[in-house]
């Protein structure tokens, strides 16, 4: 298998996290996003809106989204699983996670960063006041949906947490204050010492700069 990559993005990030909490062995090549790799047709071929991760399995088939790709490795290799096996706990872990997928982490994406610029002629200090605004107003939502035991949701890492620490490492790129978030700091500290999460960092990618 092949993850299209880039070690800065956070949903591709999530993916990561997965792949070594499974113990999978997966083949990764970096799409540079600010180079705009993303959009030479090559890689449109395997992902219609121009966006990692793509998933390309050994006979080409291509999966994308972090989330349907972490559903599918999941399927591929139930253990360890990535929800705890209480049905409430898993529907609470997936909606912390789904805080970070669907109301942070899209409002923030470098299309609609470029698009702000772009089109609404927003500024450098715009653009940081735009960001700040969700990660922040996202993170402290979070921080009322988890109850750390030490990870998100319990014992084990969760889909929770898989997706909560990529956001958490853009907090703190863009000086987003975490002093109001003590339980996802709690979290963020169970998962820096937790070898899946060290592995799949940004900056223990190949192609960190
Ligand atoms: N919902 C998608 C989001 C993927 C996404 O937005 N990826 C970003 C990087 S984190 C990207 O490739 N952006 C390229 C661009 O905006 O041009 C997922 O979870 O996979």
């Amino acid at each position: 298998m092949i993850l299209y990559d880039y070690y800065r993005s956070s949903a591709a990030y999530r993916v990561r996290i997965a792949i070594a909490l499974k113990g999978l062995a997966v083949e990764r090549k970096p799409v540079h996003l600010l180079r705009g790799e993303q959009r030479d047709p090559s890689y449109r071929a395997k992902s219609p809106l121009a966006i990692v991760p793509t998933l390309e399995l050994n006979d080409g088939t291509l999966i994308t989204q972090s989330l349907a790709i972490i559903d599918y490795l999941d399927a591929l290799k139930p253990a360890p699983p990535l929800l705890p096996g209480d049905a409430v706990l898993a529907a609470q872990a997936r909606a912390a996670a789904l805080t970070v997928a669907c109301e942070i982490h899209p409002l923030a994406n470098l299309r609609v960063i470029e698009a702000l610029q772009r089109e609404f002629d927003a500024n450098d200090d715009q653009i940081t006041g735009w960001r700040r605004r969700w990660i922040a107003e996202g993170l402290n939502a979070v921080e009322a949906l988890i109850a750390p035991a030490p990870f998100a949701f319990g014992a084990e890492p969760s889909l929770a947490d898989i997706c909560l620490i990529p956001q958490v490492y853009n907090a703190r790129r863009f000086d987003v204050s975490l002093d109001a978030c003590p339980r996802i700091l709690a979290v963020d500290a169970a998962c820096a010492a937790h070898p899946a999460f060290i592995a799949a960092h940004p900056q223990a990618q190949p192609d960190a700069e």
